[in-house]
């Protein structure tokens, strides 16, 4: 009997769509029988592989990441996809899984992750697709998976044994040779082309003490590699270390929520001079100074005024670009230094084009997102170095550099309000009732000040034309004062409302405020308007950034 088999189910999943990264769901609703094969076999039917070239699979090792890669290897086996690369253990973090799709030429790559979003059998698991260029696949591509997935009732696989994978090497199993990598090699060595890693080690053993909280997700190897082994730093600069699978029951969103034992360092002990932290994947990054939290869209308009201190990119970059909802911070940066600024929908994949065509060398989102053109996804770690690369140059605190940083450019007051798992209903509620009211807003005062625009989002990608519509409702002010609200695409839990303020200020304003007190009209008049504390029942967003 042939151990290649054709599985048969009643009726296709219905819900397998991709939202802003990848297919997020419970752990669950993943663990139903075939629910994880039937979006795998979706996406094996949509890719072209038809080539010599290889698949990366690896996964931020939450729970059921390596029963997981075995049941891809099996249904890539029964295809038969001449070569898969897993990382030993199957542990890689989302940027090194862009890194190698680049550099083994692989022909697409699959990461077992739902970033942020909690693990263990009572959280969550999700499935990314990457394309040949290490990003995130674009809309037609996942909109093509879904359409698959609805449609199938059956797949392929290979009913028999895995090898283990917690060691290099390799093995053969039928048309399919598998090769075990270490994970971290190649991210580290990429990193080491960026960075002067000993000019920072330098700095940073002399005066200059640093924490870095790994969340029990994946960077904690990487960290563990760089700052220990490389720079040498003392071992308990790196926390939470070790990935679990559940993350050690903590929340991996590096936020100063869910990030708390390392904000109650900087902000109240203020014990270190500077700390970082990373989510579940690895792609975003929080930054902290002592006693001073750095809000992401400051952090990508700092990255871009001081790329001239950074080896990797001492020959300039050609432009900048960051998500609709990310502050504009940025915007000042290319206008003074004179490179061209895009604006692109929420979500990673949106920025590949740009990236390919060289259009762009860094880009961010307000999310803790920040990247260059050195892979195709956000880049946690590499966010860390660039920081670290900027201060150990410049020769001053996290608070002199944004202090600085704001002087010179004036400052973009910036709040996002979360309302997770919020009913549907209700947040379907208060985002059309916004959606009705855009009309009348327009040319109208709002939180005194005149509004030039009112609308819902459309992107037109700059390189092959495809259009992106409902990216977003935006009320846009005459005072250069904005509002976002959309809804969540990664949320598993009812629905998540984003509220996006902000507020410019110039050099010759106050610049001290605290962002809340200096954006409170704005969040006063847009509650008036839509009623939001009532409507979900809630004083205060569950959080604040
Ligand atoms: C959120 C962020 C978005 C980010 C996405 C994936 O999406 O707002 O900026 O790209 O997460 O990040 P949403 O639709 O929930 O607002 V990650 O770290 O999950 O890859
Ligand atoms: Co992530």
């Amino acid at each position: 009997m042939s151990d290649i088999k054709e599985i048969y189910i009643k009726e296709p999943f219905k819900d397998q769509k991709p939202g802003t990264s990848g297919l997020r769901k419970s752990t669950i609703e993943f663990q139903q029988d075939n629910y994880l094969e039937i979006f795998i076999e979706s996406i094996l039917r949509t890719l072209d592989f038809n080539q010599n070239n290889s698949l990366i699979i690896g996964g931020d090792g939450r729970y059921g990441n390596e029963e997981a890669i075995i049941k891809i290897i099996q249904i890539c086996i029964a295809h038969k996809v001449k070569k898969i690369i897993i990382p030993v253990n199957g542990i890689l973090s989302t940027p090194a899984a862009s890194n190698l799709i680049r550099k083994k030429n692989a022909f697409a790559g699959i990461i077992l992750s739902a970033s942020h979003n909690p693990g263990g059998i009572n959280g969550d698991f999700g499935v990314k697709v990457n394309i040949a260029n290490g990003g995130p696949a674009p809309e037609k591509f996942t909109d093509k998976v879904f359409k698959c997935s609805q449609m199938l009732t059956n797949y392929k696989f290979y009913d028999a044994k895995i090898p283990d994978f917690n060691k290099v090497g390799f093995f053969q199993i039928k048309d399919t040779t598998v090769e075990v990598i270490d994970g971290v090699d190649d991210y580290v060595d990429l990193m080491e082309h960026i960075f002067d890693l000993d000019q920072i080690a330098d700095f940073l053993k002399k005066d200059f003490s640093i924490v870095f909280d790994a969340m029990n997700a994946v960077t904690g190897p990487y960290a563990k590699r760089i700052f220990i082994e490389k720079m040498g730093l003392s071992k308990d600069c790196v926390l939470n270390g070790l990935p679990l699978k559940d993350f050690g029951n903590l929340h991996p969103d590096p936020n100063l929520t869910y990030a708390n034992q390392l904000a109650d360092l900087l902000l109240n002990k203020q014990s270190y001079c500077f700390g970082a932290a990373c989510d579940g994947d690895g792609d975003r990054n929080m930054i902290l100074g002592k006693g001073c939290f750095i809000n992401p869209s400051d952090s990508l308009a700092i990255l871009t005024a001081n790329t001239k201190f950074v080896p990797g990119y001492k020959d300039g970059i050609s432009g900048v670009a960051r998500s609709m909802p990310t502050s504009m911070a940025v915007d000042s940066v290319a206008k003074k230094i004179n490179i061209p600024c895009y604006e692109t929908p929420t979500g990673w994949k949106f920025f590949g084009n740009l990236l390919d065509s060289n259009m762009i060398t860094i880009c961010g989102e307000e999310s803790f997102g920040t990247g260059s053109d050195h892979i195709r996804e956000k880049d946690g770690l590499w966010a860390v170095l660039f920081w670290l690369q900027i201060l150990a140059c410049r020769k001053c605190s996290v608070s002199e550099l944004i202090h600085n940083h704001w002087n010179h450019f004036g400052r973009n007051y910036y709040t996002r309000h979360d309302y997770e798992a919020i009913p549907k209903d209700v947040a379907t509620q208060i985002y059309q009732n916004l959606e009705n009211l855009l009309p009348q807003l327009k040319n109208n005062k709002f939180a005194n000040s005149l509004v030039l625009n009112a609308d819902n989002f459309t992107y037109t990608d700059p390189v092959d034309n495809s259009i992106s519509k409902n990216q977003g409702l935006r009320i846009i002010l005459e005072n250069n004062s904005r509002i976002i609200l959309r809804l969540s695409g990664t949320g598993t839990k009812g629905s998540t409302l984003r509220i996006y303020f902000e507020k410019y200020s110039q050099t010759n304003e106050n610049l001290n405020l605290n962002p809340q007190v200096a954006l409170c009209e704005l969040i006063k008049s847009l509650d008036d308007l839509l009623n939001i504390s009532k409507l979900t029942k809630m004083d205060q967003p569950t959080v604040i950034t």
